[in-house]
């Protein structure tokens, strides 16, 4: 069989879920692959989006990972998604459960099959179901997303956010080639300590990333906004004057502790379509009662495209001359606090 891995693009936890399973490959799919064979397997990085429209074209060899499956048969699947929950009995090697990140889930599976975790695996899963679920302290966040006066000691979270800048740049050709080469390396136990990997310097990834989001944050404080009814922080990026720095998706959170929810609006020129991003307030978690997933479902459903995620936090592409009606059905939503019909 000719196995490739598929799993989500430009994502940490796509990335070290990948990672996973070619550390666990044999223990995880009962195959008696060589060391060199599973590093050579391809890892191909895709968008929810693409599978959802059809762009993806599937084998029998596959191995799906934190993404939606597709009604044809592959090798393996795992996610942990609210909008890919299965609603029928799954076939053999399929997974699914709601774990904080698809990466946790995949070394659950490890173990139940035999295998037997490290100290390093066990502190690298608690940092990406913290990375993944966004269940960050303020501290966290502080540590992670902005500059600091030395940078000689790391944290697992932190080298997870160091090793994500890596393939987190303007770029997206060049984010594509760094996921696709460092999980074709030589793998060592997690990302934490995979020497091909820190050979290839992510602090110098994770300084300019941190300046970055600094740019980013001073420009977006020029147009951000709060709608206290909804409770929700908007940034609607067609207001933005110049277009400068990578998002901080956490910034409306520590700057309106207040707010519960986050909406940002980008227009995609190129292919006629709006990308929405909601999420709620990770601080406060307890007080944010509307599902996400199913909200971002409705919104693409609605408005021409298609949307999913998780209950905190998802996403949307929709129709571009649709944005502002989308908007306001999701503010809607949020003052009644459902997501209405
Ligand atoms: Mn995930």
């Amino acid at each position: 069989m000719k196995y490739r891995i598929i799993t989500h693009g430009n994502c940490t936890d796509g990335f070290c879920s990948a990672f996973t399973v070619k550390h666990f490959f044999n223990v995880l799919l009962g195959t008696k692959l060589t060391e060199a064979e599973i590093q050579e397997i391809p890892v191909l990085g895709v968008q929810p989006q693409d599978i959802q429209q059809g762009k993806v074209i599937f084998s029998e060899g596959d191995i799906v990972l934190d993404l939606p499956h597709h009604h044809k048969k592959v090798f393996f699947w795992c996610d942990h998604h609210l909008t890919t929950k299965p609603t029928e009995k799954l076939p053999e090697n399929y997974h699914w459960k709601a774990a904080p990140s698809c990466t946790g889930f995949l070394i659950e599976l490890a173990v139940a099959a035999g295998a037997k975790l490290s100290k390093e695996a066990l502190e690298f899963q608690k940092a990406i179901d913290i990375n993944d679920s966004a269940a960050y302290s303020k501290k966290d966040i502080k540590d992670c997303y902005y500059k600091r006066k030395n940078y000689q000691l790391h944290s697992p979270l932190q080298k997870l956010t160091m090793i994500g800048a890596m393939f987190s740049t303007r770029d997206r050709i060049l984010n594509d080639e760094i996921f696709r080469t460092l999980l074709t390396s030589e793998l060592g136990e997690t990302p934490l300590s995979s020497q091909a990997l820190w050979c290839l310097n992510p602090l110098m990834f994770h300084k300019a990333q941190l300046e970055s989001f600094e740019l980013w944050r001073k420009n977006v404080d020029t147009y951000l906004s709060y709608d206290a009814e909804a409770q929700c922080v908007v940034q609607d990026d067609r207001l933005a004057k110049i277009n400068v720095g990578v998002p901080d998706r956490f910034y409306s959170y520590m700057k309106f502790p207040q707010a519960s929810y986050h909406v940002n609006l980008r227009i995609i020129e190129e292919e006629k379509k709006a990308r929405l991003g909601i999420g709620s307030n990770i601080f406060h978690k307890d007080r944010c009662k509307v599902n996400i997933s199913e909200l971002c479902q409705e919104v693409g459903k609605r408005f021409g495209g298609s949307g999913g995620g998780h209950f905190a936090v998802g996403g949307a592409v929709i129709k571009a001359d649709k944005a502002d009606e989308a908007i306001k059905f999701i503010l809607e939503a949020f003052k009644k606090g459902n997501i209405g019909g």
